[in-house]
């Protein structure tokens, strides 16, 4: 194998691994570089206690092939991250993917030279492709915070998204958790059971829904298998990739009782799906102040000290506007005697000393292993690592100086023949994101096989990428969604990084639509130049 192709991938999570399976099939020479030494993406990396799916199981996963839609069996409603990953390595092997990555390979840097990719890899290697197409997630970029003292931490300390293979023996011992998103909300009660004391650091206290969690039953696996037909048409026409209809329900008009009868039943449902039980929730404020007040009431009938209860309830954003997460027996943890709650927003975290953490008061928690729950640089972080140089060296830094500017979330102005999966400017992360993935491979693979039809380079006008940062920016506004301050959605949890809105949230179904008139009509937002000849 030659290090010069038609394309290189970064990234062998669902998307790199897709990808390449798509261009091999339309005879394009194309080969993978990952930074793991094994596939999954995420799913790799995400090996903290608890790591498990917010989407269900039966469509978590590809819809491409029929057939290994059916000879996959889940075991349960949300597939924990071992069981992604053992889908992911099959998924790998059944399509002989593996031939195609690099693997323990780490892109340092790729510069576009005029006429092709140059990409270096940490470990000295060069290789050169006229499509670089990046599948390195949204989620990929951790997100340790920069607290004083850390390096004299006498105990261990570990992100989430960086978790040992070996794992981390917290038995018996104190440990803290620093973050309550989802991946907190999922690691608390998991760590809590093992620790010897767990201490939680909370800055902003969120909504959560139970996920009702449970095995699959044969009977309810082969009722999906036998539907996947009419899953996906759902799936497809959806808002968020999910295949359930947003109910049309308006809460306003509802009877107090019925409305909290309706909002028990989807408590009880559990999952994502509570967010679709009533029309608006993410766009009138009276809806959503109904649904999140429900929650609180959730919150203070679980937790039994009110002091703790009225701590954990989220005040400062709208339900849903910060992505919510869905648990498993979160709220309740907090009512063991082995688990306190530090509010950090109160009494911010000041240092970390040799013996824990000491916060702003002076107040000290002692611990022998602390846990970062703190996120991720979402969805420009992952690309801006790359190294990125686009025509005339302009760096992807430089380019997205006053925040990330992409035309369709699939490619950078200034940037010929990058395509970004799932990036910024995408719905992506607002969706199921195996659906978002599917439907960009899909797209870039007709893209490069029309450039390469017709000798053609491509990239996003200006103009076009000027009038998708609009739209990025209108869609959010017609939405709840910027009202959460402190969101990742808007870059904010990273210190420093422009506040602009990321994720497309515009509805996954009407994106698809406008990304498809692109191509039909001839990709207009792209300007298209016929191969520089070589002598
Ligand atoms: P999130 O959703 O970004 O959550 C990170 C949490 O860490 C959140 O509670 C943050 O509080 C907290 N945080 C971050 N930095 C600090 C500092 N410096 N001090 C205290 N607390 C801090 O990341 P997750 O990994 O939970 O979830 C990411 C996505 O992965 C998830 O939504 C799924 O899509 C999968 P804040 O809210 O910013 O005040």
């Amino acid at each position: 194998m030659g290090n010069d192709l038609d394309v290189v991938v970064i990234g062998a999570g669902f998307a790199g691994l897709y990808m390449i399976h798509r261009l091999r099939g339309l005879g394009i020479a194309v080969h993978g570089l990952e930074a793991a030494d094994g596939v999954g993406g995420t799913w790799f990396w995400n090996r903290y206690p608890g790591a498990r799916c917010d989407s269900e199981s039966y469509y978590y996963c590809y819809a491409f092939s029929r057939e290994l839609e059916q000879e996959w069996d889940w075991s349960e409603r949300y597939p924990g991250q071992a069981e992604i990953l053992s889908y992911l390595e099959h998924v790998a092997d059944r399509f002989d993917l593996r031939r195609s990555i690099s693997f323990s390979t780490t892109v340092v840097s790729a510069s576009w030279d005029g006429d092709r990719w140059v990409v270096d890899t940490e470990d000295g290697a060069r290789w050169t492709c006229r499509w670089l197409v990046t599948a390195v997630g949204c989620l990929s970029s951790a997100n340790v915070p920069d607290i004083p003292g850390l390096a004299s931490f006498a105990g261990t300390w570990h992100h989430t998204g960086q978790w040992p293979h070996e794992g981390v023996d917290v038995a018996g011992r104190r440990v803290g958790v620093v973050g309550t998103g989802s991946t907190g909300i999922q690691a608390i009660p998991v760590l809590a059971e093992a620790a010897g004391h767990l201490t939680v650091f909370q800055r902003t206290a969120n909504f959560s829904i139970p996920a009702r969690n449970a095995p699959l039953s044969p009977e309810e696996a082969a009722g999906y298998k036998a539907d996947y037909a009419a899953i996906r048409e759902v799936q497809q026409a959806s808002t968020n990739g999910h295949p359930f209809v947003v109910s049309d329900v308006d809460t306003l008009a509802l009877p107090d009782d019925e409305r909290r009868a309706l909002f028990e039943r989807a408590w009880e449902r559990g999952g994502l799906r509570f967010r679709a039980a009533v029309r608006d929730v993410l766009a009138d404020p009276a809806v959503n102040e109904q649904a999140s007040e429900f929650i609180r009431s959730k919150i203070r009938s679980t937790v039994t000290d009110p002091d703790v209860a009225e701590a954990l309830t989220p005040r400062d954003h709208p339900f849903a506007t910060k992505r919510p997460p869905i648990d498993t027996d979160y709220f309740e943890t907090y009512n063991r005697p082995d688990v306190s709650l530090v509010d950090v927003r109160a009494d911010p975290i000041a240092e970390i000393t040799p013996g824990g953490v000491r916060l702003a008061s002076g107040a000290e928690h002692p611990l022998d292993v602390l846990v970062f729950a703190t996120g991720f640089d979402a969805l420009s972080g992952p690309l801006l690592r790359l190294g990125l140089r686009g025509r005339d060296g302009l760096a992807l830094a430089d380019a997205w100086a006053e925040g990330a500017a992409t035309y369709l979330g699939l490619g950078v102005a200034g940037f010929p023949n990058l395509f970004t999966i799932t990036g910024p400017g995408s719905p992506s992360v607002l969706t199921n994101m195996p659906t978002s993935i599917e439907q960009h491979v899909d797209w870039i693979a007709d893209v490069v096989a029309h450039l390469r039809a017709h000798d053609l380079d491509a990239e996003p006008t200006p103009e076009a990428q000027a009038r998708w940062a609009d739209h990025v920016r209108e869609a959010a506004d017609a939405t709840l969604l910027p009202q959460a301050a402190s969101s990742w959605y808007l870059g904010a949890n990273v210190p420093g990084k422009p506040r602009v809105f990321l994720p497309y949230a515009g509805g996954f179904a009407r994106y698809r639509g406008m990304c498809d008139a692109e191509a039909q009509a001839g990709y207009p937002g792209f300007a298209l130049r016929a191969r520089r000849q070589v002598a």
